[in-house]
């Protein structure tokens, strides 16, 4: 597959650390984009602030490298403003849960045709290891050197009830189905939301006793539990594990396409 075309060769090497999954992440973006067969000058990828916001960068084409949390808000403009837009946001667990979980829960909830794409490594990468609202318990961090005593959010769960479209979540260790998540989350209309398990041996791993990003990648495969044999497990049992699968696949109206339909109406004298 040709797929150099979607790259800033000029903007490489990258920043991220050996072993980092952010790469693998971005690869199956672009291999989810390449499947859609957008027109490139029609796709805008927007992001906020950390190492996963950084992929906007390499990719080429039309791109936003916002502030810290606010990438869904630039976005919802961008697609308020030109509704024929195909709208990706890049986003950290830290990024998108943290300072912009408010804005992640109201873009469901409006069901814009935005995708939204969380690279959660459960840890702030870029500012050195802080703890994230997705960190697991006990995971040590620059904040919980004793480990970490918040409950995560599982957001597949929250961005489900909030009322999204389509909503995913695989690990880099399984490319083949992420990148099928990619591929359906694209080919929706309204808001979808995929979430990406991957790694940062630097500030996750090495504290957290994962010796190498091998060791990180094995510990995705050991863990992760389809959502299908999920339904069957106690929660006890699904302490520590990643669900990964399809979450909600629907088909409500997408939020600009419900405001070019009232306008209509308004203007046609229906309402
Ligand atoms: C308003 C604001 N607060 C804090 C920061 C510092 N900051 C930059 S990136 C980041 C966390 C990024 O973590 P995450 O989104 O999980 O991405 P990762 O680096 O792990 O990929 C923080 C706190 C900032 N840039 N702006
Ligand atoms: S600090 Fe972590 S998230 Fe950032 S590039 Fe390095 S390995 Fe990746």
């Amino acid at each position: 597959m040709e797929l150099e075309k979607y790259f800033r060769e000029n903007k490489l090497p990258h920043i991220w650390c050996p072993g980092c999954g952010h790469g693998t992440v971005m690869s199956s973006i672009i291999r989810g984009i390449d499947k859609a067969g957008w027109d490139p000058n029609k796709v805008v990828v927007v992001s906020g602030i950390g190492c996963s916001s950084r992929a906007p960068g390499y990719m080429d084409f039309n791109t936003l490298h916002t502030v810290h949390g606010r990438a869904i808000a630039f976005a919802t403009g961008i697609k308020l403003a030109n509704p024929e837009l195909k709208v990706i946001v890049l986003t950290g667990d830290g990024d998108g849960a943290a300072i912009g979980g408010n804005h992640l829960i109201h873009a469901c909830r409006r069901n814009i045709g935005i995708k939204v794409v969380l690279f959660n490594n459960y840890i702030y990468g870029m500012t050195s290891g802080q703890y994230s609202p997705m960190t697991p318990e006990g995971s040590l961090a620059t904040t919980s050197p004793y480990g970490n005593i918040e409950p995560p959010f599982d957001l597949c769960e929250l961005t489900k009830s909030a009322n999204a479209n389509f909503v995913a979540r695989g690990t880099v260790y399984h490319t083949r189905p992420l990148i099928s998540y990619m591929e359906k989350a694209f080919a929706k209309d309204g808001f979808s939301y995929v979430e990406a398990i991957s790694q940062c041996p630097t500030y996750y791993g090495r504290r957290n006793r994962l010796k190498s990003p091998v060791e990180m990648l094995e510990w995705q495969k050991k863990n992760s539990v389809d959502i299908k044999k999920a339904a069957d497990m106690e929660p006890e049992e699904l302490q520590g594990k990643i669900v990964t699968g399809i979450f909600a696949d629907r088909e409500k109206e997408e939020y600009t396409a419900r405001y070019d339909r009232l306008i209509s109406e308004i203007q046609g004298g229906k309402k």
